[in-house]
């Protein structure tokens, strides 16, 4: 019975187990639980990518290993739908984006189901079905009604590709996070969330996390927690103060200017007369900026004096009151004491401009050529002359503080996020504008908001969505007065229905509640979650915030919802090119001894590492992987390609290698003999060790070294003339979450109940993974002759006499005399001969 057409194995094996519903759990859990989440994809009409199945065989490993060690599994799959692709294509095609979605969708699921994923399909959603963002709209009426959400016309980043406003963790660089077009800035009425009250309870939060560092190090810098104090200056012949934020109140003896942003509102009550002309030409062109330009690309400083001084609380010293570009409006109090002896920016300003620069903090370098940031002594400084930074820095709080002209202060970078798109395609936003009664919320029996047909999905660019033009939905009645009102048009952005997905997951049939509480009690939260890392700020800062503020209305039971996090690496592709380098695919390719020649011609190829590019004719879809070598091999191959977090090329040379594996274990599972009676010790040894070692791998996320060392041990065990059945089984149980088709036929085949999976994973035997031999050389004058094997605690003379006992040590002996033995434990016997006299 040879099994090797790998393709048909894996059809057979995943319609026995869907028959069995073998991956359907429980809908309370009762012993130990176990959630493990894939971040859903995004239902592209490219179909699944190589990448993809990276993370979901990793989870999968997973989740076959927790089962057969007695977890009550929850794995689930599904769609994050709505987005910018199926509306552009609605756009250029005319297809409503619900019909391309529900087309993509059919075929992830298909090239998924391929893989053998144990998902339970019972539980799939779909972020675009109305029964899935009627809770979606729900959520943002507690947030709405908790005063989390609010309207606002405020410059936000606008994409003038996309035609649509963006949240601040959408742009990288000045550019849009989809299209790479430059942003701009523009007023629109807009509705925001009000994350920043959340800030602290974010940062906390993530103390608790089993997370990469550097993940959680991206969101505490987003977050951006400052401490410092609020000073208070009076402005010189005025009633008026400047309040600004520091982060170093120490320094306040060396402030020598102050700087207020062009858009201060204090600006046009404290500029003098003769000043007032070039402030407001100034502020004319601040105002064309972006805050990345104004920020850390901001290189040449840039400003003009107001005319205005203010007074140093500290010394009553009269300092010039400036305004630069350099200080953003969003940040602090918008105005600055500037203290160039300290800090760089101040620094280069003053430098310009040749303003006065005293130094404070006592450094070896002085700070003749540039500001001194570090740690000292504090000098011309008064009261706080001959005290470090730490310490002057609460000795100028409480100073300041008993006189009323300052306090400590915390700020966050964080800022509010920018929720409504001018698009078509996401969830509407349950809110209805009428003239008597302002904003009012949709009645929670009025969910779902579904979508309207449209006949055109062009955005207007605008800033209206496309939702405008249909008056029928429009146009509707006050839920409050009953008076003529019309709908909100904006939709939600596409990170809504992805800020609570894995709740759902829990219980998805539910039509009274998003989740039922002690479901969610019992299933909650996610114990690991595998995605990738380019989520770090956007989606798994925001599920964070919405999960939060569940917790804090008393829906959620857990504070944080994903305990665990891995990212996968990007998967990167070999590609080939001739001599004339022109690109060759594929199939155009035989893969010989680990090299590469044309078919055509037989030229050997060079090969590449790149990144997947049709250009570059290095494309791996996954599905002429899947008809060829079957789903084990793809799977094993993307798990033992390298680390799991590291990016790695795709090489087909590397997916024939494990293809032999795999083929090889067939070819043994044919012929060897199993028997009752145990193996030789040393393969014992081997196979606890090996089964101590792959729990181990998996559950760190080292599977190419779990994989490894199942190598090493099938090497070892398919050469004994005969194997133990215990043996044998505990090979395919470990082998079973990395080769799930192939194991469970070969279970089937030998006739052995149920399956792998339902069968318990092995127990390492501790007695047995300890090797109590040592394997040592003896050598004959200085000449390795044979390896023996001795007990570790043996004494001198037995190892003398094991090594003498070896026939190859006595046979290089023969017509010798021996005239001295070294023993060295452990390590080596040395037998010293000469000629018999
Ligand atoms: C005086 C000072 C002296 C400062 C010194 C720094 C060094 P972080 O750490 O990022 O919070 N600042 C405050 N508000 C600002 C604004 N709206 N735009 C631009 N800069 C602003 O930075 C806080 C520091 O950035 C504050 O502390 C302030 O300069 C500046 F030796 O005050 B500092
Ligand atoms: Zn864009
Ligand atoms: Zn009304």
């Amino acid at each position: 019975m040879s099994i090797d057409n790998f393709p048909q194995i894996d059809k057979k094996q995943q319609e026995r187990w869907e028959k069995a519903n073998l991956f359907a759990s429980p809908k309370m859990p009762k012993g130990k639980k176990f959630y493990c989440l894939d971040m859903f994809p995004y239902p592209s009409g490219a179909g699944l990518h190589v990448g993809h199945p990276e993370g979901y065989t990793a989870s999968d490993i997973l989740v076959r290993y927790k089962l057969m060690n007695g977890y009550d599994v929850l794995h689930p799959m599904g769609w994050d739908a709505f987005g910018l692709p199926a509306e552009n294509y609605a756009i250029s095609t005319g297809i409503h984006p619900r019909i391309t979605t529900h087309k993509n969708i059919q075929n992830f699921k298909r090239q998924i189901k391929a893989i053998g994923l144990a998902y339970d399909w019972n539980r799939e959603i779909d972020t675009t079905d109305p029964k899935y963002y009627k809770w979606t709209q729900w959520i943002f009426l507690q947030l709405f009604k908790k005063g989390l959400a609010y309207e606002s016309t405020v410059p936000i980043n606008w994409c003038p590709s996309c035609k649509t406003g963006l949240a601040n963790e959408e742009v990288f660089n000045g550019k849009c996070e989809r299209c790479g077009h430059e942003i701009e800035r523009k007023a629109l009425r807009q509705w925001i969330l009000r994350i920043t009250d959340y800030a602290e309870k974010l940062l906390e939060g993530l103390d608790e996390l089993d997370w990469p560092e550097s993940t959680l190090a991206m969101q505490r810098n987003w977050i951006g927690k400052s401490n410092g104090a609020e000073v208070t200056f009076k402005v010189d012949g005025t009633d008026e103060t400047l309040t600004v934020f520091t982060t170093r109140p120490d320094t306040l003896f060396g402030a020598t200017y102050m700087v207020v942003s062009p858009e201060h509102p204090l600006l046009k009550k404290i500029v003098t007369s003769e000043q007032q002309a070039a402030v407001a030409a100034y502020q004319a062109e601040a105002a064309k900026k972006s805050d990345l330009e104004r920020g850390d690309l901001n290189k040449i400083k840039t400003g003009v004096f107001t005319g205005a001084y203010a007074i140093n609380p500290v010394n009553g010293k009269k300092i010039p009151v400036w305004t630069s570009d350099y200080v953003l409006m969003g940040y602090g109090t918008g105005a600055i004491m500037a203290v160039p002896a300290h800090d760089e920016r101040d620094y280069a300003f003053a430098k310009k401009f040749g303003l006065e620069i005293i130094e404070v903090i006592k450094s070896e370098q002085g700070v003749e050529k540039e500001a001194f940031t570090g740690d000292g002594e504090l000098v011309n400084s008064g009261f706080l002359n001959g005290l470090r930074v730490k310490e002057s820095k609460a000795a100028m709080i409480k100073w300041l503080a008993e006189r009323g002209l300052g306090k400590a202060k915390t700020t966050y970078k964080l800022r509010d996020w920018v929720f409504a798109r001018q698009r078509y395609w996401g969830e509407p936003i349950p809110i209805v504008h009428c003239p008597k009664c302002g904003v009012v919320p949709l009645p929670e029996s009025q969910l779902p908001l579904t979508l309207p047909e449209v006949e055109k999905f062009e955005p207007s660019g605008t800033g209206e969505s496309p939702l405008a033009t249909v008056d029928s939905w429009v146009n509707t009645t006050c839920p409050h007065c009953g008076g003529p009102a019309k709908r909100e048009t904006n939709t939600m952005p596409q990170w809504a229905g992805s800020c609570w997905y894995y709740l759902r997951y829990m219980d998805p049939h539910n039509d009274q509640i998003f989740v039922d509480p002690a479901i969610e009690k019992a299933y909650g939260p996610v114990d690991c979650y595998i995605g990738g890392a380019e989520h770090a700020v956007l989606h798994l800062l925001y599920a964070r915030f919405w999960h939060r503020v569940l917790y804090d209305l008393g829906y959620v039971s857990h504070k944080e919802p994903f305990h665990k996090l891995r990212h996968q690496g990007m998967i990167l592709a070999f590609s080939y090119r001739d001599k004339m380098g022109n690109y060759h695919g594929y199939e155009e390719i035989d893969f010989k001894d680990g090299k590469a020649y044309l078919k055509t011609t037989g030229e050997e190829l060079s090969p590449m590492v790149e990144k997947m590019s049709k250009s570059k004719k290095n494309v791996v879809n996954p599905d002429d992987i899947l008809t060829q070598y079957g789903a084990d091999a793809f799977r094993m191959y993307e798990m033992f390609m390298g680390p799991f977090e590291a990016s790695k090329p795709w090489d087909m040379k590397g997916i024939e290698g494990v293809t032999r594996f795999l083929k090889r274990v067939c070819g043994w599972t044919d012929t060897v003999k199993i028997v009752p009676e145990s193996d030789p010790r040393k393969s014992e040894i081997l196979k606890n060790r090996t089964i101590a070692k792959v729990g181990e791998d998996i559950e760190n996320f080292r599977f190419n070294t779990a994989i490894s060392s199942l190598m090493v041990l099938f090497n070892d065990i398919s050469k004994l003339p005969q194997i133990s059945q215990d043996t044998f089984q505990t090979f395919l149980k470990l082998l079973h979450p990395f080769a799930p088709h192939l194991t469970e036929e070969i279970w089937q085949q030998k006739g052995y109940e149920g399956f792998v999976v339902k069968s318990a994973w092995p127990k390492p035997n501790e007695a047995l993974m300890q090797d109590d031999t040592a394997e040592i050389g003896v050598q004959v004058n200085g000449k390795v002759r044979d390896r023996v094997s001795v007990p570790r605690n043996a004494e001198r003379a037995e190892i003398e006499k094991i090594a003498l006992a070896s026939p190859k040590v006595a046979r290089s002996l023969e017509g010798l005399e021996i005239k001295k033995i070294i023993v060295v434990p452990g390590r080596m016997v040395s037998i010293v001969a000469a000629p018999k006299k």
